[in-house]
């Protein structure tokens, strides 16, 4: 079929390029259904004229300014480009045709038109995503005839935890438009903050739109010492919505209800249940702040809060979130204990269900339908015509799927650009450690899906969740690229054309042209780490992207150099390598002796207390981490005594978790001691951590807290990793 040799146009250019005058076809991503080689060609140059038809001119505008051409739509005769709708095509479909007098893009609808002019902009030169096409272009004639396979192709950015704002979002906005994503799920409340005006309520905004300093909301991960955030106003998400509506994404807003709530439950502090509540200091994943559903005039609130949101978004959809609540403090209150005897309930969670259909009515009433995540329809209580996101696991998804509702697979393992993509790398891991291959072999019916549960599957949505994205700025600004590309490009394979084509040819158009459009479009890209081996007295590296250049820096040393042959060295361990292409950069990886540990002899203890339940214990043994009973204060400290003096080439010594930094020891520094006895203060600590390189043998560490409270009820501890010397 036209689609196989489509697939396999890379193979067949590199071995046929040299003889066959054929152009090769297109490696356009995601993949168009067909592609068709017509006779002849047309030359792109600066008089082309972009001719739209009435209605259309939005589109005309944004073609005409990538390519710099004149629009004019009387002047559709030889020569022009084309735009127009073909409502027989159906929603987003298209067909572009090259001819030798003409271009024509015609499409099912204005979705249509722009993914035809997508697929255009992957015909020509990259630079073209850099608005620098070089003109005039001579274009081979063809017929492409494409179609989405989901009508959901969809990214959640949480700006809740991370402020992200316009200026960043249109840059997301644009670049998801590349790749024919047309939803973006925007989280704009969470625990950490609040991102929406309400014009009802501006001090949802005005005091949960910030937190730290002297605002009443806490300060959270990495942003400890300043009054941080940020917020949309009404008038700037117009703008947004404006904008994505010409590159053919829909904006879907989420409020997280009645969970992740920490942040508004600040501001309003009577949403909560009647009981003494727990006071405790506490970071993010608060579940103890749920808004109260026995609380009638917390309905009153939420009708302000939807009502407002669903005048300003057009999406006929409103998310109102739904995860991860804990239902033991509605236990405990009073009004939710009667509320669950009225209705029949004998356990606290399915009060959930109950709040969450008054949501639903609310939405009801202003023409909108419920989107949530899935632990909302565990009680089946909502209408099926409520959209579930199914992110916790496959199971998740099939258990919403056959309960009758439409849902946009997520599960995060596969889909949560937040996890990190190696085990060495930063990210989050607790659902999976993956990169763009295993997103790209997702598989619904190799998941268990068949049926009519398949034909329910409204399609797929990657995301990215930002609390500890904050903790990355501003020393990896590129961060969020990273997360996001190419898993992104996967995502987008996936939700337009499916992966029948197979891994190596995707990844073949991948690394052969859509690396270059990305380092056009200015993404910082993640490739694949280099393979480094040893033999013969030298290090050596490869690069398995095409075209990716290989360097490398030594230990202590932050001055890259270009590879060109093996390193002889007889300390392999000491080089870090890592490939780059355009704007694409690689992990970095040394040799496997570089990251061996040893486990030397261990004693820990602390002025904190020690926790019953993960003790100190499991830092000896170097098994996993331990925590403290206490929060730190100034003056607090950590020990760790070896049973006999160390000698090794690296010490790091960490608090709290590496995606996670909110257990940790917020500032301190850290003393060594060779004898136990006498300690020399040798370094600051860094974001909780800190990394030694000894010179003599240690038989002490202590690291000494000068923080006043980490906003945490406890600092946990992790085993230190220690780097023998080789
Ligand atoms: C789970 S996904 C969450 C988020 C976290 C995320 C981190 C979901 C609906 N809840 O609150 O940010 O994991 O990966």
């Amino acid at each position: 079929m036209i689609r196989t040799l489509l697939s396999a146009c890379w193979l067949c250019c590199a071995v046929h390029c040299a003889a066959a005058a054929e152009p090769p076809l297109p490696a356009v991503l995601p993949a168009p259904r067909s592609v068709t080689q017509l006779d002849g060609g047309f030359t792109l140059d600066a008089a082309t004229v972009v001719c739209p038809e009435q209605g259309l001119e939005p589109l005309a505008d944004y073609l005409s300014d990538y390519l710099g051409l004149a629009s004019d739509a009387a002047r559709a005769g030889e020569g022009a480009l084309v735009l127009r709708t073909e409502p027989r095509l159906g929603a987003e479909a298209y067909e572009l045709r090259i001819l030798p007098g003409r271009i024509e893009i015609a499409g099912g609808d204005r979705g249509g038109v722009f993914c035809g002019i997508q697929t255009l902009f992957q015909l020509l030169p990259p630079e073209v995503y850099a608005r620098r096409c070089p003109l005039p272009v001579r274009l081979a004639c063809r017929e492409v005839k494409d179609a989405p396979r989901y009508a959901y192709r969809g990214m959640m950015l949480d700006v809740a935890r991370t402020w992200i704002g316009p200026e960043p979002l249109r840059r997301y906005i644009d670049l998801m438009a590349y790749h024919k994503i047309n939803k973006l799920h925007l989280h704009l409340a969470d625990d950490e903050g609040w991102r929406i005006e309400i014009l009802s309520h501006p001090e949802l905004t005005e005091i949960g739109g910030f937190r730290g300093g002297d605002s009443p909301v806490r300060p959270v991960y990495g942003k400890w010492d300043e009054k941080y955030g940020g917020y949309f106003t009404q008038r700037e998400m117009r703008e947004l919505i404006d904008y994505a509506a010409v590159r053919n994404i829909e904006i879907i807003p989420e409020i997280d209800l009645p969970g992740h709530s920490r942040n508004i439950a600040r501001v309003h502090p009577e949403i909560l249940c009647r009981y003494t509540p727990d006071t405790a200091p506490s970071n993010g994943y608060d579940l103890r702040s749920a808004w109260c559903p026995a609380r009638e005039e917390n309905y009153t609130l939420l009708e302000d809060i939807l009502g407002e949101l669903c005048a300003l978004f057009p999406s006929p959809y409103i998310h109102i979130g739904g995860d991860e609540v804990e239902a033991s403090q509605w236990a405990r209150c009073p009004d939710c204990r009667a509320m669950m005897r009225r209705c029949g309930l004998t356990e606290a969670r399915g009060l959930q269900d109950r709040f969450m259909e008054r949501l639903a009515a609310i939405l009801a009433r202003h023409g909108k339908l419920p989107a949530v995540w899935n632990e909302s329809v565990r009680g089946r209580r909502l209408g099926r015509d409520t959209r579930v996101h199914g992110w916790e696991s496959m199971k998740a998804c099939r258990d919403a799927l056959a309960a009758g509702y439409p849902t946009v697979v997520m599960p995060a393992a596969w889909f949560y650009f937040d996890m990190r993509q190696t085990p060495r790398e930063e990210g989050h891991d607790w659902a999976a450690v993956f990169d763009v291959r295993k997103t790209y072999g997702f598989d619904l019916r190799a998941e268990g899906v068949t049926g009519e549960e398949l034909r329910r599957v409204a399609g797929f949505e990657g995301a990215f969740w930002s609390e500890a994205y904050v903790s990355h700025e501003p020393e990896r600004p590129d961060y969020l690229d990273y997360m996001l590309f190419p898993r992104l490009c996967a995502l987008a394979e996936l939700a337009w054309h499916g992966n029948d084509e197979g891994w190596e040819a995707f990844y073949d158009r991948l690394q052969h042209a859509h690396y270059d459009r990305m380092s056009a479009m200015g993404v910082r890209y993640r490739l694949f780490p280099p393979e480094v081996s040893t033999g013969g007295g030298a290090v050596a590296a490869k690069a398995p992207d095409a075209g990716a250049e290989v360097w490398y820096r030594v230990d202590g040393d932050t001055t890259a150099h270009r590879y060109v042959r093996p390193v002889a060295t007889c300390g392999p361990h000491r080089y870090l390598f890592h490939t780059r292409r355009g704007t694409g950069r690689s992990p970095e990886v040394g040799v496997p002796a570089r990251y061996r540990t040893i486990t030397p002899g261990l004693r820990l203890t602390t002025s904190m207390g020690e926790s019953a339940r993960i003790p100190y214990a499991n830092v000896e043994r170097y098994a996993t981490f331990a925590r403290t009973a206490h929060t730190c204060r100034p003056g607090d400290w950590i020990l760790y005594e070896f049973a006999a003096p160390v000698r090794c080439r690296e010490m790091v010594l960490q608090t709290g978790n590496r995606q996670l930094p909110k257990t940790i020891v917020t500032t301190g520094y850290v003393e060594v001691s060779a004898d136990g006895l006498n300690f020399e203060r040798v370094a600051e600590l860094e974001k909780g951590s800190v990394v030694l390189r000894p010179e003599g043998p240690v038989r002490a560490v202590r690291i000494v807290s000068t923080a006043e409270d980490n906003g945490c009820a406890y600092v946990t501890v992790q085993p230190p990793r220690i780097l023998p010397v080789l």
